[in-house]
């Protein structure tokens, strides 16, 4: 195993080191978006300073370089997640988005009227509206897990959605507002019993775990960069190219069109049949530095770093009186959502930034948990490969200040 010192990591991401509110930055905001270490920013730096350039559009040779340099980068997520081909690799401006284009495309070519889609009710709206919205189009019924008390689903509530009309099931990996890592592996298996293919909304789970798309069996797995320390504006979909071949475009125009006349157009190949218009090249390109930053550390090493901060962290938030964590539940990954007493968690989120600590408050873009907990929001601390105890202990040192301010 290789060594991981999070001092030494800590001054990879030059953010980190800025004072806010005049104390050092605390940043518990990992969930919403990780900071960027500095092998990111300088291929973004580097990009544009040299190779600038459309992709699969010229001859001349920084079209040719920004290609090469794009296409490797699609290789590179193929062999992190271990899908089975490149072209399975498709390339959004996120994880919303690469939604949404399942949600429309495999909805205009196998949802009808009658048929029900499966979703659960821990999951961000982004895994919710596009969804209910292609229901609605094609008189579909959307069908809803419930999850527990502990924030996780029952494997027996589940079962008894499925039935005959169910035509997908789509399901978050880690739940972004309680940080509770789902039975995702178990879900699919059910799935597959009835041959009902299974989207994993992979945005809070893949950075703090190895995905390994084969040996999940998942038919569609999506993701975005800028959780992962890479540049904001990227999204992956994994998609097996069974699924893939056979649903029509969702947006059109540029790489996506193989001939154009005005009677018809036939469509590009796999995985251009789904991109349209100038990609985010710089951005794709910088999401490979951090892809092979992270591997350089090691995910193993994250991941038990991680779980033993998170340890830590909810033992000592738990030894503030009043404190109240959703989602109690031993397999969890980098995120706490808790509420102190009945202290709104916007007016405890404004203080706790006076502390130089950033925390994200309110719903989460997951109404329904919030509605589940009959509360309005929580206060969220995130973690990522940075953070240190001693950063957990001054965030206790602030909620305590709170609360004796709100007392
Ligand atoms: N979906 C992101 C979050 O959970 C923004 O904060």
């Amino acid at each position: 195993m290789k060594h991981f010192d999070v001092n030494e990591i800590r001054k990879d991401f030059p953010a980190l080191h800025q004072k806010v509110n005049g104390q050092p930055l605390i940043y518990f905001d990992n969930a919403a978006t990780t900071q960027k270490p500095q092998v990111v920013i300088d291929a973004l730096t580097n990009y544009y300073s040299t190779i600038n350039s459309n992709v699969h559009r010229g001859v001349h040779h920084l079209s040719q370089m920004a290609t090469n340099a794009f296409e490797n980068t699609r290789e590179h997520i193929r062999k992190y997640i271990n899908a089975a081909h490149t072209h399975e690799i498709i390339i959004t401006k996120g994880a919303t988005d690469s939604i949404n284009l399942v949600a429309n495309s495999f909805g205009k070519g196998f949802i009808k009227k009658g048929d029900e889609v499966i979703i659960s009710a821990y999951e961000h709206h982004a895994n919710i509206v596009p969804w209910q919205m292609i229901c609605e189009e094609k008189g579909a019924t959307l069908k809803v897990i419930p999850f527990q008390e502990n924030g996780t689903i029952s494997i027996e509530d589940y079962k008894s959605l499925i039935n005959k009309k169910t035509k997908i099931v789509s399901v978050g990996h880690v739940s972004n507002s309680l940080g509770v890592v789902q039975p995702i592996k178990k879900i699919i298996e059910i799935a597959h019993q009835h041959n009902i293919p299974v989207m994993i909304d992979g945005a809070q789970g893949i950075v703090h775990e190895t995905v390994d798309v084969q040996e999940l069996d998942c038919d569609f797995y999506c993701f975005s960069s800028h959780k992962m320390y890479g540049p904001m504006g990227v999204g992956i979909l994994y998609g097996k190219e069974k699924y893939l071949n056979e649903m029509p475009p969702y947006q059109t125009g540029g790489e996506m069109i193989k001939t154009v006349t005005f009677e018809k157009t036939t469509f590009n190949e796999l995985p251009y049949k789904f991109e349209t218009g100038t990609p985010n090249v710089a951005d794709v390109i910088g999401f490979d530095a951090a892809l092979t930053y992270i591997e350089g550390i090691g995910m193993d090493n994250i991941k038990s770093f991680e779980s033993e901060l998170m340890a830590y962290a909810i033992e000592k938030l738990n030894s503030i009186d009043g404190i109240r964590i959703y989602g109690d539940n031993k397999h969890k990954a980098g995120v706490i959502s808790f509420n102190i007493e009945d202290i709104h968690p916007y007016d405890a989120g404004t203080i706790i930034d006076k502390f130089g600590i950033a925390l994200r408050t309110g719903n989460h873009c997951a109404q329904p948990v919030m509605d589940s907990y009959q509360i309005q929001g929580t206060l969220r601390a995130s973690f990522g490969m940075y953070n240190t105890k001693e950063e957990v202990d001054k965030l206790v040192e602030a909620l305590i200040k709170v609360k004796v301010m709100f007392g």
